[in-house]
């Protein structure tokens, strides 16, 4: 399999959901909308959503068109996370995916309402699904979960809170499990769970998501050391004052840590495909990835 050619296929059809699922711009209030528009139809690598559809597809699930429509909530959810990260009040970033951020476009005001209502409309997007209650049930819990107070938020919370001067290794896990690795498990999980698997499949997609969310974060925190600004689409060595793995353990540790991670998230996604390799695949393409 070519896994440039698998992302790159998936990512075309979510974003042509996204472009069919975001209000138009010349919806009243124009602004709102063209600032909701800009930040998720600017790029990004969609993986998210990529991994609930492999995860759905994996555990035998073909219908497509029925479960797009989550696929597209969970990237409005990652954009709304991205605008509010790169508020001054948070990481304070002027460039996000390759153009301005929001904020530095719109304003903060905008940028915040943008986020915002990215939020409220990825709620809408699913109740207005066609999904069978008992399914957008256990969506909505899995997903509220974990964006929430126990989840990004919290991770988000201690990282704001803390910065490099504390070497706590269990506080770095809370951080990166929380802001990033819970969103791999949910997507993981929700498209095991939209395809009617089996608990011990749910089980293995939640837990492997997580720890291949792990791996991402750590290459991600990897990348600002070594990455390039003209490819990451972003400002590079923002977190010099930032708790992250190579202010830890230096990023040669660091790197040993995410193929650590990696192969213990494929020993658990192996479940869902014994015989296919694209977990795999986009496991080790995120960990080698540029941007
Ligand atoms: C409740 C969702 C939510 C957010 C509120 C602001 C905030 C609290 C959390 C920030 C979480 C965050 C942005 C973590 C960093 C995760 C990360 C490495 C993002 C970059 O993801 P990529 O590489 O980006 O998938 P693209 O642009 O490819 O989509």
């Amino acid at each position: 399999m070519n896994i440039e050619n698998y992302l790159k296929n998936w990512k075309k059809r979510v974003d042509e959901k996204l472009n069919e699922h975001l209000p138009s711009e010349e919806e009243y209030p124009p602004l709102l909308h063209k600032a909701m528009r800009y930040t998720v139809l600017a790029g990004g690598k969609r993986i998210r959503p990529i991994l609930m559809l492999t995860a759905y597809s994996l555990s035998g699930g073909h219908n497509f068109d029925e479960i797009m429509p989550v696929s597209s909530a969970i990237e409005l959810i990652h954009a709304y996370s991205l605008i509010h990260d790169d508020l001054p009040a948070m990481d304070d970033d002027d460039y996000r995916r390759g153009i301005l951020s929001s904020h530095k476009k719109f304003g903060e005001d905008i940028a915040i309402l943008a986020g915002d209502a990215l939020f409220s409309h990825a709620f809408y997007i699913i109740a207005h699904s066609h999904l069978k209650p008992i399914l957008k049930e256990r969506v909505l819990k899995t997903l509220t979960i974990t964006i929430g107070n126990k989840g990004i938020i919290g991770g988000q919370t201690e990282d704001v809170l803390f910065d490099s001067s504390n070497k706590s290794p269990k506080l770095l896990r809370y951080i990166h499990s929380h802001k990033t690795a819970s969103f791999f498990s949910a997507s993981c999980e929700i498209g095991t769970i939209l395809a009617g698997a089996k608990k011990d499949q749910i089980l293995a997609a939640r837990k492997g998501g997580l720890l291949m969310g792990m791996a991402f974060q750590i290459q991600d925190d990897i990348l600002d050391v070594e990455g390039k600004k003209e490819e990451m689409g972003k400002e590079v060595k923002k977190d010099n004052n930032k708790l992250t793995y190579p202010s830890i353990y230096g990023t040669d540790f660091s790197k040993i840590i995410a193929k650590k991670y990696s192969s213990l998230a494929l020993k658990q996604l192996k479940i869902l495909e014994p015989k296919d390799e694209t977990f795999k695949n986009i496991i080790n393409f995120l960990i080698a990835r540029k941007n």
